[in-house]
């Protein structure tokens, strides 16, 4: 079985929660990562997919782009997202203010990756909300007509390893 490479991309502001979810992904198998000079990480991970169209076992090498701290370098942010088949966007649900700045991240991503690219939005730390605040939250499951949209937790695991899982069946129906 051919083994087929995908880059995708964490995107969201500072402190949502990026490189929480792709450790709490990725650090459960063997991950190599690799740290550039303008502080990009790339973590591997290899996973199985049933593909949506013919039910066959499909098995895909993700390569995922976190960029480290912060930057407010609009083309650095460009060249960064440039090439990825997919990315997940991430809002932490305890600050709205991480909430109203997923359109421009979608936004980017979309400019930066004109042939298309697919996309997730998480709502991360969902742990950190009481239980009945979290379901007045449901609505935000529909956050978007067009983005399939996933309430996470990097805390708990809460749907990380399904916000990888979709993206990569999302990303297979494309190609
Ligand atoms: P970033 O990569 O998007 O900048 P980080 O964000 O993954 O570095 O996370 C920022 C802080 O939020 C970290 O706390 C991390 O532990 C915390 N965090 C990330 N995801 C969750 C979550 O789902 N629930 C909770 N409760 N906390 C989370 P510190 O204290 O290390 O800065
Ligand atoms: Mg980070």
């Amino acid at each position: 079985m051919s083994i087929i490479s995908k880059k995708i991309c964490l995107i969201g502001d500072f402190g949502v929660g990026k490189t929480s979810l792709i450790r709490c992904f990725v650090d459960r198998q063997f991950s190599d990562q690799y740290l550039s000079t303008i502080g990009v990480k790339i973590s591997r991970k290899i996973v199985e997919v049933v593909q949506p169209q013919n039910q066959k076992l499909r098995q895909v090498r993700l390569l995922i782009w976190d960029l480290e701290g912060q930057t407010k370098f609009r083309s650095l942010n460009l060249s960064y997202m440039k090439g990825a088949a997919g990315a997940i966007i991430v809002a932490d649900m305890s600050r709205q203010d991480t909430i109203a700045q997923l359109e421009e991240h979608i936004n980017l991503v979309s400019m930066a990756n004109p042939k298309g690219v697919r996309l997730i939005t998480a709502f991360n730390k969902s742990d950190l909300l009481a239980p009945e605040t979290l379901a007045a939250y449901e609505g935000y499951r529909n956050y978007s007509q067009e983005i399939n949209t996933y309430i996470t937790s990097a805390k708990t695991g809460k749907n990380v390893a399904n916000i990888f899982q979709k993206l990569v069946c999302l990303m297979l129906d494309n190609s």
